[in-house]
């Protein structure tokens, strides 16, 4: 927790600055408390994220000193909330030695009006655009001067954060003098919080808002969240599910929304709702919910007035309708813009936005339309819509035109809307890329989203732009990031915070690059030493592509199981349904068409030099070649290769890359917090595991599918891979996978418990070369138990393991895992010919102890191998 991080040892607290009496008492008595520390600077603890002060004590030294005497200008709220942000913390620096510890001057905070009135004849900035902030470092009546003047009291806490990070990261304040605004105004938060507790597409455990059907009773975790947005520029955060949101008008949650309100308030982080359009009749009892009509308008109106009674500065609501099976207009022969302006005109007095979801796609589309196509929807519906919209209403629109894919393009609709306010939506949780099992650094997708140049009115016209409001002219536009965040530690993963502070950082400024937050982040988590940063930074920046590499290709889209966890492998859940994920693979090609000249028109709906770009296959990107087109599998790429060549080196590469990741972290060991590194460490091994899942998926369907053998001979060949279903069983029995592709060889064993069956066993004889392995055993942790395996040569127990991870579903492809053993000097298993190898499972409840191979792999890094080489 925040005090016990913040001590250091003695010779550190001796160093440390000089503060203010009751600052100073403060922080003594945290830091006396603490126990000694190792010279390996800590992590953040889950509640202090980026915000712990307390990484790099040598890099925080850098001076000139803050001047210890913090005081706020004025009395609000926000000011008194960066007053108390500085002095925490400066508490965790040190002045570098020889430094003269300051112990004059002042650092104030206040808006410009405030600082003009305390500091006359000083000269100071005539205006700062909205939330915006001046930081200046300044001699007053010779003495230090540190001002944080905001435009408005929000803008002097961003300031405050800000002038913290710049002296986390190591930044020199000799010559501070910096003005800031943010980009856009919209810069919110959406949780997807239902009232039950559970969190929709959350891997971090259950709601800090909701439990019970009701709003918790102690929001502390509200406030301390809140206070982690506002420190990187966010300035709201919508709580609940756009999906089943009636609930939340209900008279008694409004009183529970307004408890949230206000935890959320010292931190200036705006409260919004989702809404549901059904509400009318739903939660008032009306006959109809058409927004249209007169009794609707008046329930609305109503009931936000109601809302502001209890929530003054109440931000605004988001819909999700006709999308999904929520309700929406369209039952009522009504269009979107119908139904956001009842909402909007309800909200305009009270200074309230709509932010309406252009996510509206029929999910029931026909397979076989080729001219069918989901991704046309947004851009479909909304684009005539242009112009209709009030000015309080904001089109939502997720930044490609299907689902938050890992690779897709961005939205024509962006490019579509010019009379209407627009904000791009992405993920922070990470859905389809990887929930927070996978390290995924999102930055540099979101990065090729906001720059990406659409062309509107052939001129520059990038995405950020158009969102800024820019572009053309519209009042107001942002950026939503869903983060579904819970108790476990927010995101459920350390490392994943990351791209917490990162959706923060771009939609304060988008020209950010995704190098600079990473080092940002880096820096203020883990530590400052240039060698840590690099490393991290490095993993960081490749994280994406590698997990793209061995999930999909060439703009495929998602290749995992869409109608279910939209976790693991799973090719064929996207083809022959409704819900128009379709790559429409076959033996000849894959890929779908959506040119103007033959296919479903959807590149036309960019405007003409962006149109003209996707509309031909060499001139389309080859990351998003078959989103745009079918193409036959042994079309060449730009770089030479065929495409299915390329399906196979790709996942590959990929899979290499994962465990790469690995290795660089193993290079951190001792460098940094010890439980930061095991935990992500363990992480890494999974993912590197789990990687060679989803490689083994893709190629093994493909090479089926297309019968072309791959050059470099791996696809279907597995060197050292002894599958179970091949083996001698005791008590196992072979079982078929569904997807087959899920499983090598498409079978797996399993032990059916039963009272006389306390175990099953698989045995292999082994047959290669004598020397020192690595064994891979590839098993199924199923749900309903926690089933045991034990590993033995010729007898003797090598290595025991619980299967006891949850994973999503039940499914081979979400759930296939993998231990590896090695010898107790944590070098390879010896083996020769001859010796017997056995996996003994014993399944707990309803987990059978499920088994799909063992690998065994020459250790390379054994010394004894090496020497013996010679057979
Ligand atoms: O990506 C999909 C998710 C749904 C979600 C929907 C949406 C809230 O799988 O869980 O529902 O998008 O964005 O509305």
């Amino acid at each position: 927790m925040a005090g016990s991080k913040v001590g250091t040892s003695a010779a550190a607290r001796l160093r440390m600055v000089f503060l203010d009496a009751i600052v100073f008492a403060v922080i003594f008595a945290a830091a006396s408390a603490a126990p000694a520390q190792t010279p390996v600077a800590h992590a953040q603890t889950n509640d202090q994220a980026w915000l712990s002060y307390t990484v790099g004590h040598e890099r925080l030294a850098i001076p000139p000193p803050i001047p210890p005497s913090i005081h706020a200008l004025g009395n609000s709220v926000l000011e008194q909330s960066a007053v108390r942000e500085i002095q925490l913390g400066i508490a965790g620096t040190t002045v570098i030695a020889g430094a003269k510890a300051a112990s004059a001057g002042e650092t104030v905070i206040g808006t410009l009006d405030e600082v003009r009135a305390a500091f006359r004849g000083l000269q100071i900035p005539a205006h700062i655009a909205a939330h915006g902030f001046w930081l200046k470092r300044t001699l007053w009546r010779g003495r230090p001067l540190i001002i944080v003047a905001g435009s408005n009291d929000h803008g002097a806490l961003f300031g405050a954060f800000d002038l913290l990070r710049r002296i986390a990261t190591g930044a020199d304040l000799t010559h501070l003098d910096a003005i800031e605004a943010p980009a856009m105004p919209i810069r919110w938060v959406d949780e997807w919080g239902n009232a039950n507790g559970t969190v929709e597409r959350g891997y971090g455990g259950r709601s800090i808002f909701f439990e019970g059907g009701k709003v918790r009773d102690d929001l502390n975790d509200v406030t301390t969240y809140a206070r982690l947005l506002a420190s990187v520029g966010i300035n709201g955060c919508n709580v609940n599910n756009v999906n089943g949101a009636a609930p939340f008008l209900a008279p008694e949650m409004i009183k529970g929304l307004a408890r949230i309100a206000d935890a959320m308030r010292p931190w200036g982080v705006r409260l919004a709702i989702s809404v549901d359009i059904a509400s009318p009749q739903k939660v008032g009892g009306l006959k109809t919910f058409d927004p249209l009509d007169p009794d609707v308008k008046a329930w609305w109106a109503a009931k936000i007035d109601e809302i502001y009674q209890q929530i003054p500065d109440f931000a605004g609501v988001t819909v999700k309708a006709d999308s999904e099976g929520q309700p929406g207009p369209a039952s009522y022969g009504r269009s979107p813009a119908d139904a956001a302006n009842v909402l909007a005109n309800a909200l305009a007095p009270h200074g309230g936005v709509v932010l309406y979801r252009a996510f509206v796609y029929n999910n029931h589309l026909d397979y076989n339309d080729m001219k069918a196509d989901r991704a046309r929807a947004a851009y479909d519906i909304f684009h005539p819509l242009d112009g209709q919209f009030a000015p309080n209403v904001i089109v939502q629109i997720k930044y490609g035109p299907i689902d938050f894919q890992a690779e897709e393009p961005v939205s024509p609709l962006f490019a579509g809307l010019h009379k209407t306010s627009e904000a791009m939506e992405l993920q922070v949780t990470q859905e389809y890329l990887g929930q927070q099992r996978h390290l995924v650094y999102l930055a540099p997708l979101w990065k090729e989203k906001l720059d990406f140049d659409l062309r509107a009115e052939n001129r520059a016209a990038p995405v950020k732009e158009i969102i800024e409001g820019k572009s053309f002219n519209q009042p107001l536009g942002g950026m939503i990031g869903v983060s579904c965040i819970g108790r476990d530690g927010w995101l459920g993963a350390p490392m994943a915070m990351v791209n917490l502070y990162a959706f923060g950082r771009l939609a304060w400024n988008p020209n950010l690059s995704a190098e600079q937050i990473a080092a940002e982040w880096t820096k203020q988590t883990i530590s400052t030493k240039p060698e840590v940063v690099a490393t991290v930074d490095k993993m960081l920046l490749e994280s994406w592509q590698t997990y793209v590499h061995y999930t999909g290709f060439l703009g495929t889209q998602t290749l995992t199981d869409i109608t279910g966890s939209h976790y693991g492998p799973n090719i064929e859940a996207s083809e022959r349904n409704g819900w128009g994920q379709w790559h429409r693979d076959d033996p000849q090609g894959i890929g779908m068409d959506r040119s103007v000249a033959t296919g479903t028109g959807f590149a036309g709906q960019y405007p003409p030099e962006v149109a003209k770009m996707y509309e031909s296959a060499a001139t389309t990107p080859d990351s998003l070649l078959l989103f745009f087109h079918h193409m036959p599998w042994t079309y060449k790429l730009h770089s030479g290769k065929t495409i299915i060549q390329y399906v196979y080196d790709i996942h590959y590469q990929g899979a290499e890359e994962a465990a790469q990741l690995g290795d660089e972290w193993a290079t951190l060991k001792g460098k940094i917090d010890p439980q930061l590194y095991e935990d992500e460490r363990a992480r890494l091994e999974y993912q590197a595991g789990h990687a060679i899942v989803w490689r083994d998926a893709i190629v093994q369907y493909f090479l089926k599918e297309t019968g072309i053998p791959d050059a470099l001979g791996r696809a279907g060949h597995y060197p050292g891979r002894l599958e179970a279903e091949g083996a001698r069983l005791t008590g196992y029995k072979i079982v078929d996978v569904t997807p087959w592709e899920n499983a090598s060889g498409g079978k797996i064993v399993t032990c059916d418990a039963s009272p006389a069956q306390k175990t099953c066993s698989v045995e292999w004889t082994y047959a290669g070369k004598a020397g020192r392995f690595n064994i891979t055993v590839q098993y199924l942790d199923l749900r309903g138990g926690a089933a045991h395996f034990a590993l033995d040569v010729n007898g003797a127990v090598a290595a025991t393991w619980a299967a006891d991870a949850l994973f999503p579903s039940n499914h081979a492809g979400d759930t296939s895992t993998r231990f590896t053993a090695r010898g107790p000097d944590g070098r390879g298993i010896e083996l020769k010919p001859g010796d017997v190898l056995r996996v003994e499972g014993a399944p707990d409840a309803s987990d059978p102890a499920a088994l799909d191979y063992i690998e065994i792999e020459r250790d390379v890094s054994s010394a004894e191998n090496s020497a013996a080489k010679v057979p």
